[in-house]
């Protein structure tokens, strides 16, 4: 138990926020009253830590990661923070005694969902690991008034309902308005004389107010409270008769709404660049308003800014931080007046980059008149910097033309920020192995052979504390039973499991708790979407963003060939099978949205149809979302990864179902290399073509997708099910759109741009030894086991860890609580 939580004092904070903010005694409380009575009660708790980590760093003059990210896919935070401060059986038994269950007030809390998927919940997941291992660090990003979207199933077709999280209150959060910063968006630049110098001032600006608010981000067990700052937009003067009469009636008007619609939402756009002027004010607003905050408070304590980076690094999450470098070269040149030079070695010694995707669409490239109209002494730096680095390109490669307009920042009419980013810092680095080699040797090749120092790899992790000890209570307490509790907090221990893989009771009990934990998701999709799951069959999960490179088409469209020999042969002998999906598709992404529709287009007949006994089911949970995530994880006895080898960077859900010991069908993509690597090839089913497969097709042609349709009678009849109304009676040409992104080479793109018919034979393969190799029980509960003892190296802890040594270099912090008095 936390040295600050004593069982007594906690039970009277409850109460006492019962009757103070709702006036009500706990009888009289709803579940939701309930729930921010003990949120602020644990927030109590949180807050003496939450001062004395601060004292700690402050005391010791601690080196500060600033982590920027457009994106913290929280997720609820009650129930981790209760675990956090080590008080969850005391919690649960004073609730209890108020006549309230743990779960039940848990599920009152909406879930912070401000961001869209693995690159938003993989900060969430760093954050807690910085904290855990005592690192002092500040998630920097926006207080989005709408996150992700909630999503419903009506008619089988996605609708998008705003997410209004704050509706109620968030308990957890913390104003901060004594932080709050000025960004400044337009106008021109004028330069003025200064003591025989010139300088630079904007003018003609509107400008906003940022004001952070904070939330606490909770160590586990060890006293640290390092903090979440995300930034919400105010006008900068209350709109008032006063600037009427001044004749500023327009601009006052204009910089209100600016402040309103700055924050207003967050883009559901996941590995996609949709150019939006508003998206680039959102970059620029927390960013500037984080950058300006870091160096005040390094100023604050020290005097020589020539240091900066002594005490302070940022990590650039993607590109959509990546103006935080010529935001820090604009701070040091024209407010503290340093030289170019300076400015530019300091800049370059405090930003990190990390690339998250190879997919082109992501690539973010602003273009020039946008940018310069927005940011014009912004466009100026980034004008300079590329000025720069042309003339430093042209000394290394006389003459090569090729060379110029690979490499330049501003090219062709728009500002590349993937250059910039990889310039303007000391470390690039991919997110897994795979990844971070094909940056290396193809889509970032020019700057490896200029900058090889910078690039590094950082495979990613994931935190045990929220997917396994919070999402899977059972399971957390039967490898605690086994080996003790060390892999809370030291996940390779978990190792220590893999002799329990053998014994036959182990792996009786291991299955009895994958059973219950399908219970628990079959009451949960039960309550949600009034369907009903069979405990029994194999659960065969797909969860992540809709996407066509991680090829939910083909796991339907396998489905639906599976749906055509059970139609040919009824006695056909195979498990009883439930395909599980869940996926948010972006709001614009009209193929990604018909991929829902057909989806659940194909369970409306696959399950209704008595004739083929129930031995498949498909079923689309609703909503996706991190709460949600936990109970399917938990869940899950195969794991769908099936992605395109080369597009998916990492992917980390592929680890949260390892964890939960679910075994893998996958591509050779992303973290999939490294997890087979770890649990063996036995151990998982891996089919289809290699990355550089993959590659060489793209690069050389010569893939025909009409080839494999004309010579394979199973796939040519699935295809035509598409567009014969055999899933659309009323409307034969739904899906006309999909069968044509399969198989038709009119538009510029290549018919089957992911390699969904080449993969689909070696995937029905893969499919067909899934099937026998869960007939044999014992042999599937002893590769689950090892596959949750194999999950070790893929804690966020370690991949922390590796930051800090090879990035970052931050001291680890002890905090010790007083007693009180
Ligand atoms: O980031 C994850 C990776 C995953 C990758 C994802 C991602 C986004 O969610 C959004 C934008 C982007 O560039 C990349 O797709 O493979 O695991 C965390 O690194």
């Amino acid at each position: 138990m936390s040295m600050g939580f004593d069982k007594e004092t906690f039970k009277k904070s409850v109460l006492f926020n019962m009757k103070n903010v709702f006036r009500k005694t706990v009888d009289e409380a709803t579940p939701e009253q309930m729930y921010q009575a003990v949120a602020y009660a644990v927030k109590d708790v949180i807050i003496d830590e939450w001062i004395a980590t601060h004292k700690e760093y402050e005391k010791q003059d601690v080196k500060t990661l600033y982590y920027l990210s457009m994106e913290f896919l929280m997720g609820r935070a009650l129930g981790n923070n209760i675990i956090s401060i080590m008080a969850q059986p005391e919690v649960k038994e004073i609730l209890e005694e108020l006549g309230f269950d743990l779960n039940v007030i848990e599920d009152q809390e909406p879930d912070p969902a401000l961001g869209n998927g693995g690159l938003g919940r993989l900060a969430a997941c760093f954050l807690d690991s910085l904290a855990t291992l005592g690192y002092p660090a500040y998630g920097c990003g926006i207080r989005y008034r709408y996150g992700m979207f909630k999503q419903k199933i009506e008619g089988g077709y996605q609708l998008e309902v705003p997410d209004d999280w704050l509706k109620n209150g968030y308990p957890f959060e913390l104003r901060r308005a004594e932080y709050a910063t000025e960004v400044k968006f337009g106008g021109y630049v004028n330069t003025v004389w200064e003591n025989g110098k010139e300088r630079f001032v904007q003018e003609g600006y509107q400008s906003v107010l940022a004001v952070p608010y904070d939330m606490p981000i909770v160590g586990y067990g060890n006293n640290v409270v390092n903090t979440l700052r995300i930034w919400d937009a105010q006008a900068i003067n209350t709109f008032s008769l006063d600037s009427f009469d001044r004749g500023d009636y327009q601009k006052a008007v204009e910089q209100e709404n600016l402040a309103k619609t700055i924050v207003e939402v967050l883009y559901p756009n996941d590995n996609h660049y949709a150019g939006k002027e508003l998206r680039l004010k959102q970059q620029y607003f927390f960013i500037s308003a984080s950058v300006q905050r870091a160096v005040m408070k390094y100023m604050e304590k020290h005097d020589d800014i020539h240091k900066f980076y002594e005490k302070t690094v940022f990590q650039l999450n993607d590109t959509h931080p990546t103006v935080a470098v010529p935001e820090l070269m604009r701070i040091l040149l024209d407010d503290y007046g340093l030289s170019w030079d300076e400015a530019w070695e300091i800049t370059t010694k405090t930003c990190a980059y990390t690339n998250h995707t190879i997919m082109s669409e992501a690539l973010e490239k602003w273009p020039i008149e946008l940018f310069s109209r927005l940011l014009p002494r912004i466009y100026q730096i980034v004008e300079e910097i590329n000025r720069r680095f042309q003339q430093k390109i042209t000394e290394m490669y006389p003459g090569n033309q090729d060379k110029l307009r690979k490499m330049s920042i501003v090219y062709d009419g728009q500002v590349r920020m993937a250059n910039l980013a990889i310039l303007g810092g000391f470390s690039v680095n991919g997110v897994a192995r795979l990844h971070t080699e094909i940056l290396k040797n193809q889509e970032l090749k020019d700057f490896y052979q200029m900058m090889p120092e910078k690039f590094n790899n950082k495979t990613n992790g994931i935190t045990q504390r929220r997917f396994l000890l919070h999402g899977n209570p059972l399971l957390a307490q039967w490898v605690t039973k086994k080996i003790g509790s060390d892999w809370i907090t030291n996940l390779p221990h978990i190792h220590r499991l893999a002799i329990y893989a053998e014994d036959p009771r182990c792996r009786q009990e291991f299955m009895d708790i994958k059973y219950q934990n399908k219970v628990r998701l079959a009451d949960y999709v039960k309550e949600h979407n009034g369907i009903e799951l069979d405990p029994r069959s194999m659960f065969d999960v797909q969860v992540k963003r809709l996407h066509e490179y991680k090829r939910q088409l083909m796991n339907i469209l396998h489905v639906m060939y599976l749906y055509n020999q059970l139609k040919d042969n009824p006695n056909l002998d195979m498990v009883p099978r439930t395909f599980l999906f869940g996926a948010k598709a972006a709001a614009g992404y009209k193929r990604a949205k018909l991929t829902i529709k057909l989806i659940n287009a194909v369970a409306d007949v696959i399950n209704n149809d008595r004739s083929i006994g129930g031995k498949i089911k498909v079923v689309f949970i609703e909503d996706y979302k991190v709460s949600n995530a936990e109970i399917i994880f938990a869940a899950a006895d195969v794991s769908e990864q099936i992605s395109t080898a080369s597009k998916e960077a990492s992917g980390t859900g592929n680890m949260k179902f390892m964890l939960n010991g679910a075994l893998t069908l996958g591509t050779m993509d992303g973290a999939n290399v490294e997890i087979v690597e770890e649990v063996g090839a036995e151990n998982a089913f891996i089919f289809g073509m290699s990355s550089d497969e993959v590659i060489r097709y793209e690069n050389e042609g010569g893939y025909n997708p009409m080839e494999i349709f004309n010579n394979n009678f199973e796939i040519r009849r699935v295809l035509m099910q598409l567009i014969n109304g055999y899933y659309s009676p009323q409307d034969p040409e739904l899906f006309r759109d999909i069968y044509n992104s399969l198989l038709n080479t009119k538009s510029s793109d290549r018919a089957d741009t992911y390699f969904i018919l080449r993969d689909l034979p070696s995937y029905a393969e893969a499919q067909r030894r899934v099937d026998q190799a869960y007939r044999d029980e014992a042999w599937w509960a002893k590769a689950a086991i090892l596959n949750v003892a194999s999950s070790g190296k893929f804690t966020s802890d370690r991949t922390i860890e590796e930051y800090v040594k090879d990035i970052w270099h931050l001291e680890k912090v002890k905090v010790e609580l007083e007693e009180e008095a």
